[in-house]
């Protein structure tokens, strides 16, 4: 039970779990907890994931680089059991040293290179490529700021709104109105925007769509904490457009499958090694 009375000590230390969803994995330190190598498969590039909102941004890149054509997009996709603590291995804190998901290693370079974070992991791709980037500098200036417009923004969405409804170990009003104040600020602002253009930068579809659809779209969507009537998501007519366009592109719908936890096959796969693991269950 949380204490109405708590006054917080002169030095915070950690002597209980704190409680809630993630309370097992949550530590005030970085690091590897345990020895482990991550597996290598035979693509160039490996990525190492869960099918989380911040998970799929990358395999939905990955599958739609493929869709245009780019062979050396080819990835072997390994899962990061999160909640059982898979991001603390040394390897993949070689990988990411701040332990998230998701975590690239291209090995079509001199070097394995690794990458991490997801907008840093979108942009690399991007450039690579050479694809969901605008040339022009002022559209590739607009498409960067919404893509670190999420990457700024989504935290007040899962980490805080989702953390504070749906995985708190019990209900608080204060934070709860907190963030469901930010969390309806922000999709309105992308409402605005979409209101105007077909995509969040402009005329095409880009990273910062891709990096925006996980979490806004499945928002709106209603995929996202259960709280699609709390949160009145219908309001978002532009928003909603756009999320149901982005939900349909043949690329998203095999991205999203990638790095799931299901015994169903036709919703996802834990691991992606050939593209034929994602192709729709006869
Ligand atoms: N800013 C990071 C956030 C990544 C992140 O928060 N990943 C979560 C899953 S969605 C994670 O790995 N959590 C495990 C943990 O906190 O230990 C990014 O965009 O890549």
């Amino acid at each position: 039970m949380s204490d109405p009375t708590y006054t917080p000590p002169k030095v915070w230390t950690w002597d209980k779990p704190s409680g809630g969803h993630f309370a097992s994995i949550n530590r005030p330190i970085s690091g590897a907890t345990h020895e482990k190598d991550l597996p290598v498969g035979k693509h160039p590039l490996q990525l190492y994931s869960m099918g989380t909102p911040n998970g799929v941004k990358v395999s939905i890149m990955l599958e739609e680089l493929l869709a245009r054509g780019h062979e050396g997009a080819e990835y072997d996709a390994w899962l990061i059991r999160i909640g059982e603590g898979d991001q603390f291995s040394s390897g993949f804190v070689a990988a990411n040293p701040n332990s998230k998901i998701p975590a690239l290693v291209d090995h079509s370079t001199d070097k394995p290179l690794r990458v991490f974070e997801s907008g840093s992991i979108l942009l690399y791709l991007a450039e690579k490529f050479g694809e969901f980037i605008p040339k022009d500098p002022a559209a590739r200036t607009e498409m960067l700021n919404w893509l670190f417009w999420q990457m700024g923004s989504a935290p007040y969405l899962g980490g805080g709104f989702g953390h504070f409804y749906a995985y708190a170990p019990e209900k608080f009003q204060y934070p709860i109105d907190r963030f469901a104040m930010e969390t309806k600020r922000q999709l309105d602002v992308l409402d605005k925007a979409l209101a105007e253009r077909p995509y969040i930068a402009g005329d095409d579809y880009t990273i910062a769509d891709i990096a925006i659809f996980p979490w806004y779209g499945g928002m709106v969507l209603g995929r996202a904490y259960n709280a699609g009537e709390f949160l009145s998501v219908h309001e978002y007519k532009h928003l909603m457009a756009w999320a149901e366009k982005i939900d349909a592109r043949p690329a998203v719908v095999r991205g999203r499958k990638v790095n799931r936890v299901t015994d169903d096959r036709s919703e996802g796969v834990a691991e992606r090694h050939d593209a034929s693991d994602l192709d729709p269950v006869a």
